[in-house]
């Protein structure tokens, strides 16, 4: 297994719950190192920017508009075989279809407001750790 980075975003859903201690601890505890974070409230065209491939969806202004509703915090995480893991450890995008135990079952609401991002492939996991932090290696 190669050793990898991924990024993460908790959302502003579970900022306003104050999980983000929780949700931190979650990743610790299932060996993810922080590598970098931080704390930041996304700009409607930085929202837009990460969020482009669905440009075209009918969820998208509703999207944007979430991810702006409040502070959100980025960040990227390293492990082995760190972007499957991650996707698992946070569980499917609708957060009442979650499995027990997940992150996005334990504290998202909805296939919107679910908590947490995770890069989803090596592919987006570059643009995104670079997205949001330009000067961390993939
Ligand atoms: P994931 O975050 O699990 O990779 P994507 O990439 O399909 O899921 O969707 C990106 C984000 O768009 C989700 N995290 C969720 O917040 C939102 N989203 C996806 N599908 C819907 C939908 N049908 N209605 C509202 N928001 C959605």
């Amino acid at each position: 297994m190669t050793i990898q980075r991924t990024l993460t975003i908790i959302k502003p859903d579970a900022v306003g719950k104050n999980a983000v201690g929780e949700i931190i601890h979650r990743f610790e505890l299932a060996g993810f190192k922080i590598v970098a974070m931080r704390m930041e409230r996304l700009k409607k065209d930085r929202a837009e920017g990460f969020y482009h491939v669905h440009s075209d969806k009918p969820f998208f202004d509703e999207l944007v508009e979430f991810m702006t509703s409040g502070p959100c915090v980025p960040m990227v995480l390293e492990k082995e075989n760190a972007i499957e893991d991650l996707r698992a450890l946070i569980g499917v995008t609708d957060s009442k279809k979650a499995a027990t135990g997940t992150i996005r079952q334990n504290f998202g609401t909805d296939i919107q407001c679910n908590a947490v991002h995770a890069s989803d492939s090596v592919e987006n996991a570059r643009f995104e750790v670079n997205y949001f932090f330009p000067d961390i290696k993939v």
